[in-house]
């Protein structure tokens, strides 16, 4: 009786975690850019880029990796070199296609918060490193931003949505996230859009706290999910909603772009 209850639970389970999967997979998402982006180029297709910012050995990489699994529904693979080590392991901004219209774009990691980190992720969000052959260069001196030529221009076509992939550490302290408080003004100052906040690691016993902390940062769209890793990548079903619940929320981010009343 017990054995056929939780059979019966599986297979209910199994339709959520599909039914938001063909949700995804099939949202109108190419109309709703065409009607954001009014100087896109004839022959280009309108993509939506689902753009990572955070702390090096967060879970951004780890984050694409999940998604990527269960938006194509197959086996986890580390396709974005996530590792244990501590350093900054991502140095490239690397774009992977999701669907036809979206693809997620992992990013070197945040290490000292300082003005020249922050000064490149703004550069990213006004669109001027799109070169994603480069390494995102931390390295620019005072002069040389004071300076910096824009060879990249920005590209119509493209819509952004910014996303903070955060860790939810074992430790909790109140400084932790307020050092990301000149990120989350660059985002809200350069795209108008307050980021939306993922929390990995979120099993830990200081999910509230970090959540806490960011709403009184002033961002309240925050999201929780435990990454497949490769310790880890045994596909569950909470893990595979929590991962598509993320990726609906970024669609409905661009829902709400559009049905926002046009300034005239
Ligand atoms: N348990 C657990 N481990 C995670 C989670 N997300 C990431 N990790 C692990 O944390 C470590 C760092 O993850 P990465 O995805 O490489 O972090 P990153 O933000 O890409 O780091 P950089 O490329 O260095 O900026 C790896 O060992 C991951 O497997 C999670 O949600 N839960
Ligand atoms: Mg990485």
């Amino acid at each position: 009786m017990e054995a056929l209850q939780r059979q019966e639970e599986q297979r209910d389970q199994s339709k959520l975690v599909n039914d938001l999967r063909n949700k995804f997979v099939n949202f109108p998402i190419g109309r709703m850019l065409l009607t954001l982006i009014k100087e896109a180029p004839a022959e280009s297709r309108p993509q939506l880029t689902i753009q990572l910012f955070g702390k090096a050995g967060h879970g951004k990489s780890e984050l694409v990796n999940s998604c990527l699994c269960v938006a194509r529904d197959e086996p986890y693979k580390n396709k974005c070199g996530a590792t244990d080590c501590t350093g900054a392991v991502t140095r490239k901004r690397e774009m992977y296609t999701l669907t036809r219209n979206i693809r997620i774009c992992d990013n070197r990691g945040l290490k000292c918060m300082t003005s020249r980190e922050f000064y490149e992720m703004e550069q990213q969000l006004k669109g001027k490193r799109d070169d994603l052959s480069k390494d995102v260069n931390f390295e620019t001196s005072f002069f040389g931003r004071l300076f910096a030529v824009n060879t990249v221009k920005e590209k119509p076509g493209n819509v952004y949505v910014p996303v903070i992939v955060y860790k939810c550490d074992s430790h909790y302290a109140e400084d932790q996230v307020p050092e990301l408080v000149p990120l989350i003004k660059i985002i809200i100052n350069v795209s108008g859009k307050k980021p939306i906040i993922v929390l990995t690691c979120s099993e830990g016993n200081n999910t509230a706290l970090f959540k806490q902390a960011f709403n009184d940062s002033g961002c309240h769209d925050i999201l929780t999910v435990e990454n497949y890793t490769e310790r880890n990548p045994k596909r569950t079903h909470d893990q595979d909603a929590a991962i598509l619940t993320f990726l609906l929320h970024c669609l409905e981010f661009v829902q709400n772009e559009v049905a926002k009343p046009k300034r005239m």
